[in-house]
């Protein structure tokens, strides 16, 4: 069992290892000869780490982009918008998707350099899936994971296969960063200590339209706070009065959108648009009266 988590975070919610925060990044970057940043698909720009990233290009080492969670995601849409992260591989660690090209990858950096068994850093946000993506690259759970943020608390190496030493390492912030709201989405703040769930989820709703309402089965509105009332009384969560529980309802799609069980709806309308064509085509196969 998992235990002392929280002597990563004061009450809080600030990560007293922020201190330590170049050391590790700068001690990682040392042992490593290609770095992975990992990052979420569903909030690219709010799990990158500009200064992180400058400063494994100026210690002249590679930078992979691993785009994690893609199940998640509408990938087109995302590959479209960050052309720009070069070299970039996008993973899904559910659906095993990209690992094969993801360790491809890793193994052109490393050649490019002469180098025939790298030590690959692992980087990244809390919760992104660092050590999912070492476990699925191994084929086994070597690294512990956990929807829990902060999971992993040192430095680990795992070996995958016999050229490539993985280097798993805590999750990591900006230095000095504050940022609650990203911290609510990417689960480092956990869904029942958001100080503002109702806020949160609308802004999930709005990066993401249509994927709350897609879940739960309700109306879009323009209006966020009309739409998590419908979802409260569509579950049952009243206040007393019979009124509906936002701040409850809020924080409901917060824990789900952190356990990522709330996708983009352009994946539920892809399936729905495949389901529509299996049917017209099995209408179509009728013989015709
Ligand atoms: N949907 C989805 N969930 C994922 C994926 N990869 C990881 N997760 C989930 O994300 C959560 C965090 O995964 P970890 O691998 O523990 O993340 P981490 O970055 O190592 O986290 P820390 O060690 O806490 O920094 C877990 O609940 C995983 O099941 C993915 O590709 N898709
Ligand atoms: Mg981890």
């Amino acid at each position: 069992m998992h235990t002392g988590k929280h002597t990563f975070k004061t009450t809080a919610g600030f990560w007293p290892l922020m201190a330590n925060f170049w050391r590790l990044v700068n001690k990682v970057i040392a042992k490593a000869d290609v770095i992975l940043e990992v990052i979420d698909a569903r909030m690219v720009e709010e799990t990158r780490n500009a200064e992180v990233e400058s400063k494994v290009k100026g210690e002249g080492k590679p930078l992979i982009y691993v785009v994690n969670k893609c199940d998640l995601v509408n990938i087109e849409g995302l590959r479209k918008k960050i052309q720009h992260l070069n070299p970039c591989v996008f993973v899904s660690t559910t659906k095993h998707h990209g690992f094969t090209m993801l360790k491809d990858r890793i193994l052109i950096e490393a050649h490019k350099r002469n180098i025939k068994k790298p030590r690959v850093g692992v980087l990244g946000y809390p919760n992104v899936g660092k050590s999912s993506v070492i476990n699925t690259l191994k084929g086994s759970s070597a690294a512990k994971t956990s929807p829990e943020s902060g999971f992993t608390r040192s430095l680990q190496n795992v070996r995958v296969g016999s050229s490539i030493m993985m280097i798993d390492t805590p999750g990591v912030f900006p230095y000095l960063e504050n940022n609650k709201a990203a911290h609510v989405l990417t689960g480092v703040i956990d869904s029942g200590k958001a100080k503002d769930p109702d806020a949160a989820a609308m802004r999930i709703m709005e990066e993401h339209p249509g994927s709350v309402e897609g879940y739960f089965g309700v109306g879009a509105h323009d209006d966020g706070e009309i739409t998590l009332g419908e979802i409260a009384l569509k579950k049952g969560l009243l206040l007393k009065g019979g009124k509906p529980d936002i701040d409850r309802a809020a924080r409901n799609i917060l824990r789900l959108w952190q356990k990522g069980e709330i996708k983009e709806q352009a994946l539920v309308l892809s399936k729905v648009n495949q389901r529509i064509t299996f049917f017209r085509r099995k209408e179509s196969q009728k013989p015709s009266r």
